[in-house]
């Protein structure tokens, strides 16, 4: 008898670990484990989401015909998986798992596993991702830049997707000119899809309550769907109510409003619920059959083919080394807001209530707000990474990490911008309006009740100027700072080093 390790994000009827075995002879086994469970201190929302997920998986394998083993959390004694393995399964002739998607537990299993569980060991690589990750070593090789458009534009010859034969439809690859207004309240909000849970959900939410107590979030506001049916309802739900919205409003922000036109399908993807190339082909049909415009559909698309498969190939490329990256030489810890959520920055304050009760912020406010505010701070890059995969939904390593340690905290020199960032309050008042509530003054610096982003983002320009005046794409920023009356700007760093002796007040 061979068996296969089934993990929380490899919930996919077309799984490589399916294929390789044989549901008449072969057993499939399923855990939930404290090792995956407590790695970090994930959002209880996350736990409940993979949880769920993985006991209504279960119920969809068995019903294929499957001989499933499935250990729930509390009513078994194994910390992790090989300890399970080799107390249960010593007499496997083999033991098969589609590779990981993190580093951490790939690493261990090619490490350990054979010696530690006395079973051979076999990994299929992971065929739900459109680039191989050989596919992206040799596309990286020999290259002194790698950009993501580029990438993409090969993701886009190789799906076909949105292709008219060798050109990309409408004639352009990247329609982003079009997109990004701020959002006026002119075209209606889409309605907010809600599941019913049923018994499994129900269980699993008391569970993590008590075995969890003191992990970020509430269940109370638990809204997302946990099983095969409810991830396509959530597509479908997307396409017809807010796909042809999204390019517009993409990097748009609204107090109170905490979805806007984003699909809030990035954990149904990453954990193997949603086929992310099925997903792009609802959308592409939504262009073609005219229900969605093709900036819009583009932009979608974009993000999956293009941003998805890219920080993945850029994950696999650069691990291990890649986690303990820190080119800006950051040291400072996460102010205590990013768990509390109780900052006097309306913008933070918004950004974070959404994250601390949905385990969920849309890109631009983790990028723009979050994010940006940490580059400024000038945050060790292992402490923000870490509590990206500790509070959202979606947040495994292997996506995180590049968008985190990479885009938000330029700790990688550049693999995901050529430029890092960071931004002024200007950018947050131009896409929101959050600054029309906020206690502090968007339009100064250097004032007691200047707006912070606003002084440690100049305070952030003037410290990294050794690393960046010399990039073509901010020697318009150099200009405006050399151009600033040298008293003003003490006055602004000054403000700024106020603020960074004591963030916790802000
Ligand atoms: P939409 O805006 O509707 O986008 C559609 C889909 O495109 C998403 O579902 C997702 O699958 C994909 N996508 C969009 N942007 C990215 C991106 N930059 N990288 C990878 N995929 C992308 N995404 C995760 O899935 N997991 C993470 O742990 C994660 N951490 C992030 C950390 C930071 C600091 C930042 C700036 C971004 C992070 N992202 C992460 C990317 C992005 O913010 C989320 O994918 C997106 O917000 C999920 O919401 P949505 O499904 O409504 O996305
Ligand atoms: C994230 C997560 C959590 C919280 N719990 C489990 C679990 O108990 N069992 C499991 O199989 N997977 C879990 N996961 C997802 C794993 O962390 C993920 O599969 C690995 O990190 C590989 O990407
Ligand atoms: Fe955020 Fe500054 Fe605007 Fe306040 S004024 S909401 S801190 S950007």
């Amino acid at each position: 008898m061979k068996i296969g390790l089934i993990l929380g994000d490899q919930l996919s009827l077309n799984l490589p670990t399916l294929q390789h075995l044989n549901k008449s002879k072969d057993r499939l086994v399923m855990a939930e484990v404290a090792d995956e469970a407590t790695y970090v201190k994930h959002h209880k929302q996350k736990i409940a989401l993979i949880f769920s997920a993985m006991r209504h998986f279960a119920v969809d394998l068995e019903k294929a015909g499957w001989q499933v083993d499935y250990y729930c959390y509390g009513e078994h004694a194994f910390r992790g998986f090989a300890a399970l393995i080799s107390e249960k399964y010593a007499d496997a002739g083999e033991l098969v798992v589609t590779r990981c998607g993190e580093y951490r537990l790939q690493h261990q299993i090619d490490r350990d596993w054979e010696r530690c569980i006395g079973v051979p060991v076999t990994c299929l690589d992971d065929s739900r991702f459109l680039c191989s990750t050989t596919f992206f070593q040799q596309w990286a090789q020999g290259k002194k830049q790698l950009r993501m458009e580029f990438f993409y534009r090969e993701m886009r010859r190789y799906s076909g997707l949105l292709m008219e034969g060798d050109e990309p439809a409408g004639g352009q690859w990247n329609y982003d000119s079009n997109n990004r207004q701020p959002y006026t309240g002119k075209t209606p909000l889409p309605p907010v899809l809600t599941f019913e849970h049923d018994d499994i959900d129900r269980q699993v939410l008391a569970l993590v309550e008590e075995q969890f107590p003191s992990h970020m979030g509430s269940l109370d506001s638990f809204q997302w769907g946990t099983t095969r049916e409810q991830a396509q309802q959530a597509l479908a739900h997307f396409i017809e109510h807010r796909l042809p919205y999204f390019g517009d409003y993409q990097d748009a922000m609204v107090t109170g409003e905490d979805t806007l036109f984003h699909s809030l399908l990035s954990p149904y993807i990453n954990l193997g619920l949603l086929d992310p190339m099925a997903v792009c082909q609802a959308a592409e049909q939504a262009y073609y059959s005219g229900d969605a415009p093709l900036n819009a559909v583009e932009g979608f698309i974009r993000q999956i083919i293009g941003w998805r498969e890219y920080v993945r190939g850029i994950y696999w490329l650069l691990m291990p080394d890649y986690a303990n990256e820190n080119r800006l030489g950051n040291t400072r810890d996460l102010p205590a807001c990013y768990w509390t959520g109780d900052t006097k920055m309306h913008c933070m304050a918004e950004c974070l209530r959404n994250t601390i009760d949905h385990a969920y912020a849309h890109h631009i406010q983790r990028l723009m707000v979050t994010g940006n505010f940490a580059l400024l701070l000038g945050v060790l890059p292992e402490a923000i990474c870490q509590w990206y995969l500790e509070v959202y939904a979606d947040a495994f390593d292997w996506v995180e990490l590049p968008n985190t340690l990479g885009m938000v905290m330029h700790a990688d020199g550049g693999y995901l911008g050529s430029k890092p960032y960071a931004a002024s309050g200007s950018y947050i008042n131009r896409m929101s309006d959050y600054c029309k509530h906020c206690q502090y003054d968007v339009k100064t610096a250097s004032e007691a009740d200047s707006c912070p982003f606003n002084s440690l983002y100049w305070h952030f320009i003037h410290r990294h100027r050794r690393q960046f005046a010399g990039n073509h794409r901010m020697k318009m920023i150099y200009g405006n700072l050399n151009r600033m009356d040298e008293a003003k700007v003490e006055a602004i760093l000054a403000r700024a080093q106020s603020l960074l002796a004591d963030p916790d007040a802000l």
